[in-house]
């Protein structure tokens, strides 16, 4: 194993740590929606996002906002906010609020939480990069469930139609929405073939997988190649990291109790050894 991939590995691990004391001192919010971002989101802050100093020049949207838990966690280990905030999600007037609230929190690029709307959002920052005279990448992340809000496929025409290379659309393909599974709510169909149709360029991958991670978010960066905008599917799986919570729509929003915290935290804790 690479040096870098072992440093990935363990940043994976203490953010989901994190998750789960998060979750648990809150006594509500969403394990199993977070769980399947951490990969992609520790390579976006650690490995790809442009910082200057503590500033991150690039813009992140996390459309489904109600996967917060996974960011602040990411933000806790990247040490830009205070570690003494762990437990103190969804707090009224908290800095880190149940959704993503950039009026309490100036880490934040986008507020979310009402679904489908931060892939338009995306839009806007890639027209303030022309305004502006700026060159910042713009990543946004998507749930499957998402996907079957209107407003996506407005934007997704929009980037299709004028081939807007900056912004990285990211689906986290974690078969499950709410409690019920996407199939059995609502068929989103061959998502590939929709995004295609829309005139992008689509990566699958494996969505936990940091090899494939790094290489489909290198190719996002070489823009002279690329004619297309991107769309990268993650394959995930939703409660990753947490075996009693994987594969399962239970954990979409579930308390999470003594036991299951104690249970979560050994989990994760083999895992690392592993
Ligand atoms: C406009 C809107 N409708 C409904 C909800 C309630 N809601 C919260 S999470 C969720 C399911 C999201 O599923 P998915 O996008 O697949 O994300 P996952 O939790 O599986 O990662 C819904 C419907 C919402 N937040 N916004």
């Amino acid at each position: 194993m690479t040096k870098l991939k072992k440093e990935f590995n363990k940043i994976c691990s203490k953010v989901r740590r994190n998750i789960i004391e998060m979750l648990f001192s809150a006594g509500s919010g969403h394990p199993g929606s977070s769980l399947s971002t951490v990969e992609i989101l520790v390579y976006l802050y650690f490995f790809q996002m442009k910082f200057k100093r503590k500033k991150k020049y690039d813009k992140f949207i996390l459309s489904k906002g109600h996967a917060v838990p996974a960011l602040y966690s990411v933000l806790l280990e990247k040490k830009l906010i205070n570690r003494k905030l762990i437990n103190k999600l969804r707090i009224i007037d908290s800095p880190l609020q149940g959704h993503p609230d950039m009026n309490y929190l100036k880490e934040i690029d986008f507020g979310t939480g009402a679904l489908g709307q931060g892939l338009s959002a995306a839009i806007g920052f890639s027209i303030a990069n022309k305004i502006n005279k700026t060159s910042k990448n713009i990543y946004c992340i998507l749930g499957d469930g998402e996907l079957q809000e209107g407003q996506v496929w407005e934007a997704a025409m929009f980037i299709g139609s004028k081939k807007i290379l900056d912004i990285c659309t990211i689906i986290d393909n974690n078969k499950f929405q709410n409690e019920l599974s996407v199939i059995d709510t609502l068929n989103m169909g061959n998502l590939k073939s929709k995004f295609t149709s829309f005139g992008f360029e689509v990566l699958k991958l494996d969505g936990h997988n940091f090899n494939q991670i790094k290489k489909s978010l290198n190719y996002f960066l070489n823009k002279k190649k690329r004619k297309k905008p991107l769309c990268i599917i993650l394959n995930t799986i939703k409660g990753k990291g947490v075996k009693f919570m994987e594969h399962s729509g239970v954990w979409h929003s579930k308390k999470i109790e003594n036991n299951d915290y104690l249970k979560s935290l050994k989990d994760i804790a083999n895992n690392e050894k592993n």
